[in-house]
């Protein structure tokens, strides 16, 4: 562990969304934290989000697979970290199910390389930061999910990442390794890949382009800003009892179809651009999210709600159309090789 009165902390997967929102979160109400960011800079991740802490002096890139334990090894040996907080993941259902394989390599196999390096160099704390989605699906009359309820993930997504949560469960157990888990509910806000639902439906109705709705519109997501998300990933590194699972929820139950609408609604733009398309196999009916326990015992509160942190995001994008735009024009890889200088892929 960390020789220095600072804290140490490993980010993996700090170039993606929530990771980037992590990384300004945390170098804000932490100035005496020293992090490493460790990303592969798949095609979901992007430096340009974290352009304005490139040079701080607390913060450092290494362009890296969670998967390679030499790597990992090194640089758990070089920072001697006090803290691991493992976003790293391949995150969106629909490429999981046009090829799963790269989510068992990084979602599982990454995650027991870092658990493996933990064991050896030892962690005061290892955050898992999984999803709701490995509780499966609800009908509309269940009670939201607790931390009881069975893991039964139907996705080639939400398995690996369940698969990760019980590596993380049996290394806490068997080698005592202090692992904190935490399960939260779809995530928006800033810095989010255009594949995923909000940036989609903001982005189209931007350009006037349809609005791509699966099936019926009628799953339902419970929604948790962003800024909500790292606030509990922090509670949850400093309080979060190793061994525990904690769920995230800020009660803001929607089906698809009323988010899509309340966009429309905001933007100004015509119910006629959203448009039914074929639904995703094995698509989760309904998520929600009890989050009773993280309130109780961590002190969380929710603080954004839906109303105003969808009416914060849609701005957000409209401001930085340039962020997304070099998305989606793959311009970003760019900037990441001259960043870093290396291969990006
Ligand atoms: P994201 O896809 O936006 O970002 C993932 C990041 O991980 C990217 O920067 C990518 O380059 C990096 N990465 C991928 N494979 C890697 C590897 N092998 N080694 C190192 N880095 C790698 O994902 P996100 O939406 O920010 O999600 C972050 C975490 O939170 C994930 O573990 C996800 O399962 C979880 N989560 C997400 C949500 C959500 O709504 N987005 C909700 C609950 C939980
Ligand atoms: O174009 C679309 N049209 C549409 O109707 C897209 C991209 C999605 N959808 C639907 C599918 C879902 O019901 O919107 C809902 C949200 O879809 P995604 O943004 O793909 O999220 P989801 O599959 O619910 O998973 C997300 O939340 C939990 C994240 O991607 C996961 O990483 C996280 O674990």
């Amino acid at each position: 562990m960390s020789n220095s009165d600072k804290e140490a902390l490993l980010v993996t997967g700090g170039a993606g969304f929530i990771g980037s929102n992590f990384i300004h979160y945390l170098l804000r109400e932490h100035p005496d934290w020293r992090l490493v960011n460790l990303d592969k800079l798949t095609y979901a991740g992007n430096l340009e989000s974290l352009a304005a802490v490139q040079h701080d002096p607390r913060y450092t890139f290494v362009h890296g697979d969670v998967a390679d334990r030499e790597l990992v090894d090194a640089l758990f040996a070089r920072y001697h970290f006090d803290l691991v907080a493992h976003l790293a993941a391949e995150s969106h259902v629909d490429r999981s199910i046009l090829d799963p394989a790269p989510f068992l390599e990084t979602n599982v196999k990454g995650t027991q390389v870092l658990l493996e390096a933990a064991r050896q160099y030892g962690v005061v704390k290892f955050l898992q930061v999984s999803t709701d989605e490995v509780y499966g699906s609800l009908g509309l009359a269940d009670p939201p999910f607790t931390e009881e309820s069975p893991l039964a993930p139907n996705s080639p997504y939400s398995a690996s990442k369940a698969a990760a949560d019980l590596l993380g469960r049996a290394y806490f157990v068997t080698f005592g390794v202090p692992v904190v888990t935490i399960r939260c509910g779809n995530n928006y806000g800033p810095y989010q890949h255009p594949e995923k639902f909000i940036p989609t439906v903001i982005l189209n109705a931007l350009e006037d382009k349809p609005v791509p709705v699966y099936g019926d519109g009628l799953n339902v997501r419970d929604w948790v800003h962003v800024e909500d998300h790292c606030r509990a990933l922090d509670l949850a590194l400093q309080k979060g009892q190793p061994g525990e699972v904690y769920n995230i929820g800020a009660n803001n139950e929607r089906t698809n179809l009323d988010t899509v609408k309340t966009i429309l609604r905001l933007l100004g733009k015509p119910e006629t651009l959203i448009k039914f398309v074929q639904d995703r196999p094995g698509h989760d009916r309904r998520y929600a999210i009890n989050p009773a326990k993280l309130m109780a015992e961590l002190g969380w509160q929710p603080q954004v709600s839906f109303d105003s942190g969808l009416a914060g995001t849609i701005e957000w994008y409209m401001a930085h159309r340039d962020w997304w735009e070099r998305i989606i024009s793959g311009e970003y890889l760019e900037y990441a090789r001259r960043w870093y200088g290396g291969v990006v892929g």
